[in-house]
């Protein structure tokens, strides 16, 4: 499994999934979220308020993934995850955030696909240490590899700092 560290806008990418770094409404945001919403267009908000939600306007809660089309992005599918809110670190959090990408991969598995391109989750408004959450998601998607034989996973970090805290992590793994 391919793991590719870049630095792009996600919306601007060709794969078959991005994933999106959501609030458990799965109703749009800031950061990512809201740049995948507004490349998107307003049909995604509609295909979002169609998942069922299992609490009062909870859709997707932290760690799980939903999957919708991508609509107007040169992506097919967009997978929302809930990645955890920093809290110190003593919140289960970095367990959290390998769930999203855990579930992420299996939603790509189940659909059959091919590629897949990763924000920084949690990483923004969630306040995440960017070199921990590096990590984590580094050892996570290695961890699968087995499981993912041609699968080509791309981390799409939006600053050039972003992108080499986590090529660090890679080259460390
Ligand atoms: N392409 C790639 N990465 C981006 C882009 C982009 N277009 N825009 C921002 N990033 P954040 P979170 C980076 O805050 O921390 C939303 O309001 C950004 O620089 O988007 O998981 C949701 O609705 C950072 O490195 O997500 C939630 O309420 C990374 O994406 C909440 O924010 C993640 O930052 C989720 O917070």
């Amino acid at each position: 499994m391919p793991l590719n560290v870049i630095t792009a806008d996600i919306t601007t990418l060709k794969v078959d999934a991005i994933v999106n770094a959501a609030n458990p409404s799965l109703l749009g945001g800031g950061g990512v979220d809201g740049a995948i919403h507004r490349a998107a267009g307003t049909a995604l908000l509609l295909a979002c308020r169609g998942l069922p939600e299992s609490a009062p306007g909870i859709r997707c809660a932290t760690g799980e993934a939903r999957v919708t089309p991508g609509f107007a992005l040169p992506a097919r599918y967009v997978i929302h995850t809930v990645g955890p809110i920093w809290q110190g670190g003593g919140r289960n959090e970095p367990l959290l955030l390998a769930r999203c990408y855990r579930h992420s991969m299996q939603c790509l598995r189940e659909l059959a696909l091919a590629s897949i391109a990763f924000p920084a989750i949690s990483c923004g408004v969630y306040g995440y240490p960017a070199a921990a959450a590096a990590r984590v998601a580094v050892a996570t998607l290695r961890g699968l590899l087995p499981e993912h034989g041609n699968v080509e996973v791309t981390l799409c970090c939006f600053s050039e700092d972003m992108r080499s805290i986590v090529q660090q992590a890679v080259d460390d793994h």
